[in-house]
């Protein structure tokens, strides 16, 4: 098994320190490798499915590969719903399964299933070990493979890579046996593009920003980045062109920032949307959780449409991509703040949109603020507390669907810059919301919150199921007892199926799951109580605290529409 157990030291000196270990015996070789490596912190979850978005919520705290690791069977499967994240969230992850060797598959030997390529197109690649290790081209092929894949997950776009190996018994050393890693294992390293802005690129640039007046920057979900914004920050100073994002684009802490674009551009008039209309719209990062802005920019069609992204197919969620720069964002932003801000009709025009934008932001802040306190405390109002005492330094996760949703509505201030906002809207699943968010709670030296909905919430209950403390985790459970997003959506809603196959309305609560892992269950039935709760809420006592609001979908539907209504009377006025 040496060249198996190798593999530990290899990805230690590929710079891996973290590793999650599904338990079983095809897989032990590699488990014992990873668990005695000295530089490898490894961690061990049952359920698999709950362990790989685990892995992928380390991997997006740590910026850095996670290995992740089960046996043969059912359990790789187990995998898919977190690598298909890690895929469409550009997560890179390096996915061990353990396999039988090819002659025992489909040979009624227990646990075994067809694992080649298991998770299809969701790996940049999936690699398959060899089972015999004697012949030095084997144990060649087993590093060159490795070193290969780990090094492929972090070529952008990142994601995960798989690996299947298939291990032939004995699976177990003798108890006194002890590991030794080679220490001259052979490391390939690779120097990856910064994705520089070439001379073509600046040229095309300086030749065509020139025609157009009105521009308009929107940020897709996009990971927290200082120098980043700190660039933005300078280029809006340099040419008021306006910026928007959604909650999930970590562009809060930009002063200008345009951060209620969903709240407006679902109640404007037509006439005020042709003054929000881009000649040339530029986008960075990936989804956009706004539907409003989605159909707005599709509708009011730009000119030219210029995405900025350093490599990888692109996602044309507008439908008017015309050219793509495959670039880092910073330099090419850095690049058109050098560029000379005529002081020009142009660049009056240019300022002139930048007001149009700004306008309806302080119409959709004023509106909301107006709104605010209502009688009938509903998740909305919860979701907009909780938003308003995060401490500075933490990081606020944000579950499938309407709590993502919810909090874009009422989005981070410009002060609250020590906030970072994750979500798994790759795939934009309910399945693993939670699991994420305890990756990162283990991993980080901050605060997590969640804001989760209950089928979120229960379906991923096993995300605690461990042995592992959480000490400053904290959940915000919105149980309306079902989906709300299926009464407030169009469509669902009136029908006569809606509660039954859409709303799936469920009776549990947190109080036991409470008592089970033994967290503190804080229990918000009015609001008058709001206040001592959310004190109790980030007291950080080493305890892992849930705060659950039970409501009723219907007074949620209520005074979400009432908020609507009157963001559009706004402009009836
Ligand atoms: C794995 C998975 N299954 C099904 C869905 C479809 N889906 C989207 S939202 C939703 C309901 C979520 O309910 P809840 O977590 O209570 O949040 P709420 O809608 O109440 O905000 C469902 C089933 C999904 N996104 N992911």
């Amino acid at each position: 098994m040496q060249p198996i157990y190798d593999i530990a030291e290899l990805c230690a000196r590929k710079g891996l320190t973290q590793a999650v270990l599904c338990p079983g015996s095809r897989c032990a070789p590699l488990t014992l490798a990873f668990a005695r490596h000295p530089a490898i912190t490894t961690r061990t979850f049952s359920d698999e499915r709950s362990a790989g978005f685990i892995a992928l919520g380390i991997a997006q705290q740590k910026k850095a590969p996670v290995i992740l690791l089960c046996t043969s069977g059912s359990a790789a499967y187990n995998f898919a719903p977190a690598v298909a994240e890690a895929w469409f969230s550009e997560t890179p992850l390096i996915v061990f399964t353990a396999d039988r060797p090819a002659e025992w598959i489909a040979q009624h030997d227990g646990q075994t299933i067809h694992q080649a390529e298991i998770f299809g197109k969701h790996v940049k690649k999936s690699f398959q070990l060899p089972q015999e290790y004697e012949h030095p081209d084997s144990q060649w092929a087993i590093n060159r493979i490795v070193n290969e894949a780990i090094n492929f997950s972090f070529q952008e776009p990142k994601g995960p890579v798989h690996i299947n190996a298939p291990f032939r018994e004995p699976l177990y050393p003798a108890k006194d046996t002890s590991i030794e890693f080679n220490q001259t294992v052979r490391v390939m390293d690779e120097f990856p593009s910064q994705y520089s802005l070439t001379d073509e690129q600046m040229n095309v640039i300086e030749t065509e920003w020139k025609n157009y007046h009105n521009v308009l920057i929107v940020g897709g979900q996009h990971e927290y980045d200082s120098t980043l914004l700190e660039t933005l920050r300078i280029f809006f100073v340099q040419h008021n062109i306006p910026i928007t994002g959604d909650i999930i684009s970590n562009l809060h802490p930009l002063e200008k920032l345009i951060r209620h674009a969903d709240v407006f551009l679902g109640q404007a008039s037509d006439a005020v949307k042709k003054t929000l209309k881009p000649d040339l719209l530029i986008t960075v990062g990936k989804s956009t959780i706004s539907k409003n802005l989605k159909v707005f920019l599709r509708k009011y069609a730009p000119k030219a449409h210029w995405h900025v992204q350093p490599a990888g197919l692109v996602a044309d969620t507008f439908q008017h991509v015309t050219k793509v720069f495959n670039s880092n964002p910073i330099d090419f932003f850095q690049y058109l703040t050098c560029l000379p801000n005529s002081e020009t009709f142009e660049s009056q025009k240019q300022n002139n949109f930048n007001k149009f934008w700004e306008v309806e932001e302080r119409r959709a802040l004023r509106t909301l603020e107006e709104y605010f306190p209502q009688q009938d405390f509903a998740e909305l109002e919860l979701v907009r507390e909780i938003i308003r005492i995060l401490p500075e330094q933490s990081n606020l996760h944000l579950a499938n669907s309407m709590s993502v949703r919810y909090a874009n509505f009422i989005g981070l201030a410009a002060a609250q810059r020590g906030i970072e906002v994750f979500s798994n809207r790759g795939t934009s699943g309910i399945d693993g919301c939670t699991s994420t968010l305890v990756g990162h709670a283990l991993t980080s030296n901050r605060p997590n919150f969640l804001i989760t909905g209950d089928l979120a919430f229960f379906y991923d209950r096993n995300a605690f199921w461990h042995n592992y403390p959480l000490p400053d985790l904290r959940i915000v459970l919105l149980n309306n007892h079902g989906g709300v997003i299926f009464n407030l959506i169009d469509g669902p809603g009136a029908l006569p199926e809606a509660e039954e196959y859409f709303i799936t309305k469920q009776k549990l609560n947190a109080r036991k799951l409470c008592e089970e892992f033994g967290f503190e269950y804080l229990h918000l039935d009015n609001s008058r109580k709001l206040k001592n709760l959310l004190k109790d809420f980030v007291d950080f006592d080493g305890r892992t605290k849930i705060l659950e609001q039970e409501t009723d979908t219907t007074i949620n539907k209520t005074l979400f529409e009432n908020l609507k209504s009157k963001i559009k009377k706004s402009y009836e006025a």
